[in-house]
């Protein structure tokens, strides 16, 4: 499509969707009343910066359903997004959109190449998390044959790969390395296996590890970005060019803002990715603040393609952590810590990689008081790391080591980074 069709049909789309969220979404229509705003206001794609934003917050504070605009007899999909302090972020599906998220999908899987032909494993889990299933139906649709790995029991998953002679993966880059690293160790070498594509996202990720996991597996990895809030994996995808992703513009069109003043920024400038969904019928969202930070590229790509692409996500406008794929905020560690009368509010995430899977070690200083009278014993304090452990994991989704530190010993500073030490190279 020419740019300016493109426009047209995005332009199209986005009055359609304004009206429909105008009349069901009453979070919306509060909005535009406030700031003096009708859907005949809304004509052009231009007209989307008089459109409000919406926020992680705003999702929250509607939860469950609040942002829902079909009724919830025409829903038959509902996703949580991991990751926030409190309630998750529910998204419900119409038939409809499932259609779209698979043809999305399906773009992306033909644009690395992927055919009939192809054993592909979807090694994203299943679940609530929408890469595995999202990956899925894609699959499916182009005709490959999928097997349904999820994550976990990676010894059996890499047997699979060399016996059934699989031709594709979707997982997580850093999960792409620890199966490498398994295959290594299993002595399963590179010519017993017919990997040749692979679709990598869920997590920022590197050029440098791109090469890695491309030399240690045989494939071509390809980048694949998105996010529940939006639809899940399919927002955008690259193609054999490999320089940027292609978004799937006329179903989630994208803004660049300077996260500070909200202001639109040209193409080319980094700040913070804001989307609109222009088709969706369950939860659809306006100029959504998804706090991922990157550029769009204007111009045709070499592979022919006339999508508008986005380049790495360079960083996050909010403290998010990405841990093996699972969102993770500081302050939901932040929340368990204070929740329990032993520990001050003084903790401190450090997160590191350590044979390619992703660690989060979590320390906290126990009060005074209970460090002098109560836990003065490495039994009780063992006891004490347990505890806070099995919160951790029940709040975060992800296992974390723990480990109790006396009053006064982990440094204090001032802003936000004070609390995580990252020290992956990502
Ligand atoms: O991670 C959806 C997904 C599944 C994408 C499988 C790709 C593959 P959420 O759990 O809602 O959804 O997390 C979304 O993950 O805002 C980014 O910060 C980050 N992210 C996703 N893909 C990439 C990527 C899924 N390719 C959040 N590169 C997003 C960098 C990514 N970050």
């Amino acid at each position: 499509m020419s740019r300016d069709e493109m426009s047209e049909l995005q332009g199209r789309r986005l009055h359609k969707i304004v009206t429909y969220v105008y009349h069901n979404v009453p979070f919306y229509r509060h909005k535009m009343q406030a700031m003096d705003l009708t859907p005949d206001d809304i004509n052009t794609i231009e007209d989307i910066t008089k459109l409000p934003f919406t926020t992680k917050k705003d999702l929250r504070d509607n939860y469950p359903f609040g942002l829902q605009a079909a009724p919830q007899s025409e829903i038959i999909r509902i996703h949580a997004s991991s990751g926030t302090t409190g309630n998750p972020t529910i998204v419900g599906y119409t038939r409809k959109d499932i259609g779209v998220w698979t043809e999305c999908m399906a773009r992306c899987l033909t644009s690395y190449g992927v055919t009939r032909n192809d054993i592909f494993s979807v090694s994203y889990g299943y679940g609530l998390f929408t890469g595995g299933l999202g990956a899925h139906n894609g699959v499916e649709m182009v005709g490959a044959a999928v097997v349904p790995a999820s994550t976990g029991n990676t010894e059996k998953h890499a047997k699979l790969i060399r016996d059934l002679g699989i031709t594709g993966i979707a997982c997580t880059p850093s999960y792409a390395l620890y199966l490498a690293e398994t295959m290594e160790k299993m002595g399963i070498t590179k010519d017993q296996i017919k990997l040749r594509v692979g679709a990598f996202g869920a997590e920022p990720w590197t050029e440098q590890m791109r090469e890695e996991i491309q030399e240690r597996l045989g494939l071509k990895a390809y980048n694949l970005y998105g996010l529940s809030e939006i639809m899940g994996p399919s927002v955008s995808y690259e193609c054999q060019a490999q320089h940027g992703s292609h978004i799937c513009e006329d179903h989630f069109y994208p803004e660049i803002i300077n996260p500070v003043t909200l202001d639109k920024l040209p193409n080319g400038q980094t700040g913070e990715l804001v989307f609109t969904t222009l088709t969706k019928e369950g939860m659809p969202v306006l100029r959504y603040r998804t706090r991922d930070l990157c550029s769009l590229m204007e111009g045709e790509c070499s592979c022919g393609r006339t999508a508008v692409r986005m380049s790495r996500i360079q960083g996050r406008s909010d403290d998010m952590l990405i841990i093996r794929g699972i969102n993770v905020f500081p302050s939901q560690v932040e929340s368990v810590v204070l929740s329990m009368p032993e520990f001050a509010p003084r903790y401190m995430l450090i997160v590191d990689r350590i044979n390619n899977l992703d660690t989060l070690t979590v320390q906290v200083e126990i009060r005074q008081e209970y460090f002098t009278s109560v836990f003065d014993t490495p039994a009780a304090i063992d006891q004490l790391e347990k505890k806070l452990s099995a919160k951790l994991k029940s709040v975060l989704s992800i296992g974390a080591k723990v480990q109790l530190k006396a009053p006064n010993t982990i440094e204090r500073s001032q802003g936000k980074s004070a609390h995580v030490i990252d020290k992956r190279n990502i």
